[in-house]
């Protein structure tokens, strides 16, 4: 029988084919794909955070573990990501320069495209160039940023500045989002949101595009 534990588990010991085992097997149980990402593969990741911070376990293993989730994620996005509708928005996102996180933004990029958003997904170490000319070419409706390091927090405040220079200050919405992102620091560079989860994330772009909130 699959539990959330089990899965847990082969995540941090980096097992590829359990991982993907173990997905399947929740899924079998009737689990949703929502629940088997926030209660299985965001929280083994916390825990290897934690044991990373305490010198408990080093980059390769946390790598593996980054690898053994984004394999059960493989089998979860098709179930996400649902087709044959017509976009109800166009979001250009990614990961900001300097920083190599994806596996939160793909998982926001999942549930937006689930959600009927056409998204133009610029991986990760983007520029604030890319990012400007990307949103200039497709007229994208909103920047989605995300990052997971303190250190390049800097490098969306720099989008920021070059969206300014670009003259899309005010024309486009900015959501940014990651584990060190706080709405003070969101008010500060000037984006209108900061999602905690991709769950928020979402259920803001629907605002947006609805109209139910300014845009
Ligand atoms: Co890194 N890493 N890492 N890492 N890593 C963290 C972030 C860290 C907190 C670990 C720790 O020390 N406890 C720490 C950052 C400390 C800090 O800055 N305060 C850290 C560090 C230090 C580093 C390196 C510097 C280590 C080194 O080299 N010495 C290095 C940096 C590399 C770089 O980016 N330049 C590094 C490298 C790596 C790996 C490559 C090994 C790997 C990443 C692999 C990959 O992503 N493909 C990795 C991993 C796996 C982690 C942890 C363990 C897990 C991150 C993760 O994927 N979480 C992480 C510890 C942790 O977070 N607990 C850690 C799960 C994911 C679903 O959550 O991304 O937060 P998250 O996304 C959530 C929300 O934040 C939100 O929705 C998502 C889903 O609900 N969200 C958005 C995210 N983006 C959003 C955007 C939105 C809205 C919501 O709107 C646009």
């Amino acid at each position: 029988m699959a539990s959330f534990e089990e899965l847990m588990g082969v995540i941090q010991e980096g097992k590829f084919v359990e991982t993907q085992n173990q997905v399947r097997a929740l899924l079998d149980e009737g689990k949703s794909p929502n629940e088997i990402i926030q209660k299985g593969i965001i929280e083994a990741l916390d825990i290897v955070g934690k044991k990373f911070s305490e010198g408990e376990c080093y980059i390769p293993e946390m790598l593996v573990s980054a690898k053994a989730s984004q394999k059960g994620l493989e089998i979860l996005r098709p179930l996400l990501v649902k087709s044959g509708f017509k976009p109800k928005g166009k979001i250009v996102l990614g990961t900001v320069k300097g920083d190599l996180h994806d596996i939160g933004k793909n998982i926001v990029a999942m549930m937006f495209e689930g959600a009927g958003f056409e998204v133009i997904d610029l991986g990760v170490d983007v520029t604030p160039e890319k990012f400007i000319d990307t949103l200039k070419a497709e007229k994208a409706h909103i920047l989605a940023m995300s990052s997971l390091l303190t250190t390049t927090m800097l490098s969306m405040q720099n989008t920021m500045d070059a969206l300014k220079e670009a003259g899309l200050m005010g024309k486009i919405k900015v959501m940014i989002g990651g584990a060190p992102i706080t709405e003070e620091f969101a008010r500060k560079i000037g984006a209108d949101f900061t999602g905690k989860d991709a769950y928020e994330a979402v259920k803001q772009a629907k605002r947006w595009i609805s109209g139910s909130e300014s845009y």
